[in-house]
């Protein structure tokens, strides 16, 4: 089993274009001049990629009761995958679960789906951290559901200010005391832009970090 390579997981970013260059408006009001689109990652290659990088960040720190979760939409495939390379690449057998967005008001209900998060230690898996204020929702309902957030891990750190002038990683570490792992950040995908002389796009690029990079 090859070990997570960097460099290949932004070509296959690339190659399916869930890295896009122009001009994106995000969750934060932000004019980006490139976009992350995690949904893109829409083969068996891609998801086996990004799964591979997930479980081999987690293997050793889970723990003796390994619990993950995915928040929807895009984090429940990811989670599944995850829990499943875990398995095959690690022998680590971790619960998982995930949220739906609108509750269930018949059959088992509610709005959460997989293993019960009460009194758990859970490893939430996301894409890409922006400003934070995705994460702080999903800490919000292991929070509700009972469960203390052990870390994060997210394939993507934009490394852009929170809510002041921190990093948003380095809040939410701050704040919840936990660690936040990213598989790639954009100083890797700027290093590897740079390796290809893409002038044109890392220009917009640098000039989007002077001012809300860290
Ligand atoms: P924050 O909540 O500001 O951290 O932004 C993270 C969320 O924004 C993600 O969960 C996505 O929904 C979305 N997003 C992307 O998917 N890709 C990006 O490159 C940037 C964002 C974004 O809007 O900041």
């Amino acid at each position: 089993m090859a070990a997570f390579d960097k460099n290949a997981f932004i070509q296959l970013l690339l190659d399916y274009q869930v890295l896009k260059f122009g001009e994106f408006t995000l969750k934060s009001g932000r004019v980006s001049p490139y976009f992350f689109n995690a949904g893109l990652l829409s083969s068996g290659q891609a998801l086996d990629m990004l799964a591979c990088g997930y479980a081999d960040v987690l293997a050793d720190k889970l723990g003796e009761r390994p619990s993950i979760f995915g928040a929807a939409y895009k984090g429940i495939p990811f989670v599944a995958a995850t829990a499943q390379t875990l398995w095959r690449n690690h022998g680590v057998n971790t619960e998982w679960g995930y949220n739906r967005k609108e509750a269930k008001t018949h059959g088992e209900g509610g709005n959460l789906v997989g293993a019960s998060l009460q009194g758990k230690s859970v490893w939430v898996i996301d894409d890409v951290m922006t400003a934070g204020t995705a994460i702080r929702e999903v800490v919000q309902i292991l929070k509700d559901a009972g469960a203390n957030l052990a870390g994060i891990v997210i394939a993507l750190d934009r490394k852009e200010k929170g809510q002041d002038e921190r990093s948003a990683v380095q809040q939410i570490t701050e704040d919840f005391g936990v660690p936040v792992h990213s598989l790639v950040d954009i100083d890797d995908i700027i290093a590897f832009l740079q390796a290809k002389g893409e002038t044109d796009v890392l220009e917009r690029m640098m000039a989007y970090r002077a001012t809300y990079g860290v």
